[in-house]
């Protein structure tokens, strides 16, 4: 009796825990709606992230800057007077993403610095009343992406530095602490729910990438109201890890893992250069390589890219963010098939390189990196190959099985023969069709 009156009360507790906290138990342990909205997300693999902003007048890092004190807030914000977006041009925008073979774009509505980049009535602080680009300048770029079937994404900052009710300002200085003025804190959350409305009525986007949670706990932001009522405006709504644990996947940032990442859904966030924003000065770019073999390895752990370009301020992307995009978008035509719709590779150890499944496990893709030719090696292979070809090259290639010892489990190695021809000047991806879904041998060898 007494046994099965803990367990009736053990199964109480455990009920009322996902009950209590559904949000948390949400974003913690995806449930089906959470499975089948972030589908489009999971197969999308490649996003643009856009850091465009006042900063870009003098080239100086994102509200940063000035929240440094590099350079005074007075001093910071005559880049207002700058910001012209004369030569911006939102198609010419969306058709170099959408051409880069992103399926997603975000941009950001508002930094750290609380210029919006639409026609806020919680501010005077936006681009239409406070800079001669004197238009919404999310609007058409949004109807850009949208004619081009690329999702959107808004990059929101909870933090805003520049509004008067908001408790932070400068690295070492705050205008006050949040318990000690709740009226104050109040009115701010006032106004950030105001723009969260905005952004969600206005633009009806399909990801919202929050940033700048940090300075405020969970509770102090209100996180599991504000998903609430995001997520009342678009069900469908995916959002992003920075909403203080209260989101749907993980961005780690400009660290590229080793290890692959245990998160369910992950995106790198990561610049081409060393800078979110346009700075003249920052010529330190990333090659094309160099990046699409970054990207290779994101997608391969299991993961997105959500790569950055900097518009300087009359709205032209640099020539060299342009380049790294349209040699991204090649290398994607010809061997997207091993990258979109995917699954994250195979554990490491069995190839040496990336490597990525078929959503039915029938066909691996092998990534060769640079001018890798000659014999490659597979390891563990438990399935039997039925052809292996060069994606965007007629080249079906030969193969040998190594070692196979008849009375033992192991599978012996695969040896694949690469000619130099079929290399791809970047990343050369081998199609290896096998007879049914793959199994492997991940054992220690021996007897
Ligand atoms: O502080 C911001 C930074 O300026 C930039 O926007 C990056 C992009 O992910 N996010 C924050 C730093 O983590």
């Amino acid at each position: 009796m007494r046994k099965s009156f803990h367990k009736y009360w053990g199964v109480l507790i455990i009920l009322f825990a996902f009950i209590a906290n559904p949000v948390a138990s949400q974003t913690k342990i995806p449930s089906d709606s959470i499975q089948k909205k972030m589908q489009w997300f999971a197969d999308a693999k490649l996003g643009i992230f856009i850091h465009w902003g006042i900063y870009a007048v003098n080239g100086i890092s994102e509200s940063w800057s000035f929240h440094n004190k590099d350079i005074s807030y007075p001093n910071y914000m005559e880049q207002l007077k700058g910001f012209t977006a004369k030569n911006y041009n939102p198609n010419e925008w969306a058709e170099l993403i959408k051409e880069s073979g992103a399926k997603y774009a975000v941009i950001t509505t508002k930094h750290h610095d609380g210029v919006a980049l639409w026609p806020t009535a919680g501010s005077k602080l936006n681009v239409v009343q406070s800079t001669p680009a004197k238009r919404d300048l999310l609007d058409p770029f949004f109807k850009a992406l949208k004619a081009k079937d690329v999702k959107i994404g808004t990059y929101f900052s909870l933090l805003d530095w520049s509004y008067p009710d908001y408790p932070g300002f400068l690295k070492d200085s705050t205008r006050y602490k949040t318990n000690d003025d709740p009226q104050k804190w109040a009115r701010f959350q006032k106004f950030l729910n105001l723009q969260l409305s905005e952004v969600m009525q206005n633009y009806h986007p399909d990801l919202m990438w929050f940033d700048g949670d940090w300075e405020h706990s969970a509770e102090e932001w209100d996180a599991i109201g504000i998903r609430k009522k995001l997520l009342s405006y678009n069900p469908n709504l995916i959002i992003n890890g920075r909403l203080t644990g209260y989101g749907d996947y993980e961005t780690p940032e400009q660290n590229f893992p080793v290890s692959r990442p245990k998160f369910k859904w992950w995106e790198l966030c990561m610049t081409t250069n060393d800078n979110w924003g346009y700075q003249q000065k920052d010529k330190n770019w990333k090659t094309a390589y160099e990046v699409i073999s970054i990207f290779v390895d994101a997608v391969s752990n299991g993961g997105n890219l959500l790569l950055d370009i900097g518009p300087k301020e009359d709205g032209t992307i640099p020539a060299e963010q342009i380049h790294i995009l349209s040699e991204l978008g090649k290398w994607n035509k010809k061997n997207g098939e091993a990258i979109f719709g995917c699954l994250g590779g195979i554990p490491q150890g069995h190839f040496y390189g990336p490597t990525t499944l078929s959503k039915d496990s029938t066909v691996l893709y092998l990534f060769l990196h640079g001018k890798t030719s000659g014999q490659v090696m597979l390891k563990g292979l438990d399935t039997k190959i039925e052809s292996i070809e060069v994606l965007g090259n007629v080249s079906s290639l030969q193969h040998k099985i190594v070692g196979k010892i008849s009375w033992s489990k192991v599978p012996g190695l695969v040896y694949i023969d690469v000619p130099e021809k079929v290399l791809d000047p970047y990343i050369t991806v081998l199609k290896l069709k096998l007879k049914q879904p793959i199994r492997l041998y991940s054992g220690a060898g021996g007897l």
